[in-house]
This record gives structure tokens, sequence and C-alpha cells, in this order.
């Protein structure tokens, strides 16, 4: 775990701050991203990528899978958090030591001790795909904050406020980019515009994005 920081961080990496307690790690995972990228082909494997249906009967565009003790469903019954993948009807893959570590690191990086993620949600963006503005409010502890990981095509989050209407600034991110935030802005309203089509030589035309959060 010490020598995590090492092997990953020995690029050209540099930290942008979007509000008070949220804070972009540029390229912090560019000289990991290959193994980070193998090892999510690895738990896809084990439990695919899905679309999931919103509480309000609309499928959601970004196919989602998850690994860890917590994965995200959403069916009829609404949002929640489950420690059975819903598809295999098994646990969720444990999340790989790497992914833990990395969770862990950029926590650490962004000001944030002993964090602990026990869920791992994994979306894949394909072109078009879009996720639409809400807060992260299924997790039982706000204190936590959340690590994501961006990999393949670039994106453009949306990071508004704590009321929907808040306005909203557009954050780029893209291979290799950590976002990490907590405090006041762990609750904030944001989301994913429409991904444009372009091309990454490992993940083809698809974005994927990686949350590490204390769910349980
Ligand atoms: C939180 N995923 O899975 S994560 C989600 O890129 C989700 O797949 C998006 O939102 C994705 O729930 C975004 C990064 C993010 C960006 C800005 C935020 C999370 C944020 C601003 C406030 C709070
Ligand atoms: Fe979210």
């Amino acid at each position: 775990m010490d020598d995590l920081f090492d092997f990953i961080n020995n690029g050209e990496t540099w930290v942008e701050s979007i509000s008070d307690d949220a804070v972009v790690l540029r390229q912090f995972l560019s000289n990991r991203s290959a193994e980070l990228s193998a090892t999510i082909k690895d738990i896809e494997q084990q439990a695919p990528f899905r679309h999931m249906k919103t509480a309000g009967g609309f499928t959601m565009s970004a196919a989602i899978t998850g690994c860890g003790d917590y994965g995200w469903i959403s069916d009829r019954r609404g949002y929640r958090y489950s420690k059975v993948d819903p598809i295999t009807e098994q646990p969720w893959p444990e999340m790989p030591k790497l992914l833990f570590d990395i969770g862990q690191q950029c926590a650490l990086e962004a000001g944030y001790k002993d964090f602990k993620p026990d869920a791992c949600l994994i979306n894949r963006y394909a072109p078009k795909s879009k996720m639409s503005l809400h807060q992260d409010k299924d997790e039982k502890d706000f204190t936590a904050p959340i690590v994501s990981v961006s990999l393949g095509v670039p994106a453009t989050f949306l990071f508004g406020g704590a009321q929907r209407s808040d306005k909203t600034i557009k954050v780029p991110v893209s291979h290799g980019d950590v976002v990490v935030w907590g405090g006041e802005s762990r609750l904030f309203f944001h989301g994913v515009s429409p991904i444009k089509p372009s091309y990454h030589p490992f993940w083809g035309d698809n974005r994927i994005n990686i949350t590490f959060r204390t769910a349980g």
C-alpha cells in the first residue's frame, strides 16, 4: 500500500480544485491504467454490465456493474445497495486489492484518512450515453468521500450545488483522471453530458467510470 503511490504517481500529474471540498487529481492513474482496465474486464466476466431501470420506468443509458460488499441496484422497488447481484444471484465479485488501494490512496491524497470503500460501482458509457443530474444519497454514511476514476474516451462532468436548480459547471475528465469529493460537495447534484463519439485504444468508443464508496 505504501508503495502504491510510487507506481501510480511517477508521471505528469496535477491537482485542480473544483470547489472547497472537491478536487480533480489529473492523470493520477495514467501509469496504472492498463492494469486497472484489465481488472475491470475481469470483473465484467463475473458480473456483466447491465442497463438498470429508473424508478420512473426509464432504462438508464449507462450500463452498470460493480464489485465489493455492496452493489447499487435499481428496480421497481427503487434504488438501493444490495449484497447480491440480481443477475447472477451471487455476491458481487470481491473488490480486488488493487482497486481498494487505489480508492484509498486517492482519498488520502485529497485529505480523507482511513477511507474504506465497500462498494465499487462501474459505469460504462457508449456514445450518446449520459447521466442526468442527481445526488448520490443511497449510502449510509455521507461523511465518507466518493472517489471517481475515469477511463476510456473523455467526458464532461456536470457539477452543481445542493439544489437541483443551482448553476452547474462543466469539468472535462479523461482517461486516468480521478475526482474526489466529500464534505459539503458530497451531496451536490452532478451528472455526465452525452458522450461524444471518439476512440480510445483499449476501450474503443466507451467511457468507464469507477466510483469507490462507503455504502453499508
Ligand atoms: C458527486 N457517476 O455513478 S462520478 C454515479 O461519471 C455517477 O459515471 C458519474 O454520478 C460518472 O452516481 C459521475 C463523478 C462525479 C462528478 C461530479 C460530482 C461525482 C460528483 C459532483 C458532486 C458530487
Ligand atoms: Fe452520482
